[in-house]
């Protein structure tokens, strides 16, 4: 199939992916993590730096038992900052951590209650958070049905020939094309799947056919 000028729809685009194989070895919703609270952090710390220095920070993070909002709030500023240094921006991402910790306690007291009752406007008043890191929130720590679009999205729809001016329209071609094929997605995987996981699973191929290079060999086709 060429990329370029058979796929017209979010859809076709997920058919195509789904026959990559790409997640055969990554979880069930894609994002690596041992809990959802990790997965709020790793939607901070990642932000203009790879995963793979994420995954640094979230280890330091974890040994030193920093995986809850009370920790974040009480630990030395110092210690923190030392422990996500591996992904950048580290004295910026240790005061928004620590912000973030204290805003969410205070309005939803807990993480349970937060990922319940959180919604986009709320996330996207919080310093540090625009909209990739809100929907990555939303969709993969919360399960709420947001669909996370990236620069690795852009992309690949860029090369299909689709330019879209906003985040927001690229993030609804994306899930248009879901939502109005849901029988046939069913089909294509053979049970029910939620509209979340499906979002989670789609946005995890696009990243994963973007890093494995699988694009470039195909231009040069
Ligand atoms: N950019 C990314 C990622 N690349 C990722 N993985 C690989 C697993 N996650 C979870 C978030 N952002």
């Amino acid at each position: 199939m060429q990329l370029s000028n058979e796929i017209s729809n979010s859809y076709e685009l997920l058919e195509f992916l789904k026959k990559q194989n790409l997640l055969k070895e990554e979880p069930s919703y894609w994002w690596p993590s041992s809990s959802d609270f990790e997965i709020l952090i790793g939607a901070i710390l990642t932000q203009n730096t790879k995963w793979t220095n994420v995954e640094k920070s979230l280890e330091n993070l974890k040994k030193l038992n920093i995986l809850n909002f009370e920790a974040i709030i009480e630990v030395n500023s110092t210690v923190l900052v030392e422990a996500i240094a591996p992904s950048g921006f580290k004295n910026q991402k240790s005061q928004r951590l620590k912000l973030l910790a204290k805003n969410i306690l205070e309005e939803f007291g807990s993480f349970d209650n937060f990922c319940q009752s959180v919604n986009r406007e709320w996330l996207l008043e919080q310093k540090g958070i625009g909209f990739e890191t809100a929907d990555a929130i939303l969709c993969y720590a919360c399960h709420q049905e947001f669909m996370v679009v990236d620069k690795y999205t852009q992309k690949l729809v860029s090369y299909m020939g689709f330019e879209f001016e906003t985040y927001e329209d690229l993030q609804a071609w994306c899930e248009y094309g879901i939502n109005e094929n849901l029988d046939k997605i069913f089909e294509l995987y053979g049970y029910e799947i939620s509209l979340n996981k499906l979002y989670c699973r789609f946005h995890g191929k696009i990243v994963e056919f973007m890093k494995s290079n699988r694009l470039k060999a195909r231009v040069k086709e």
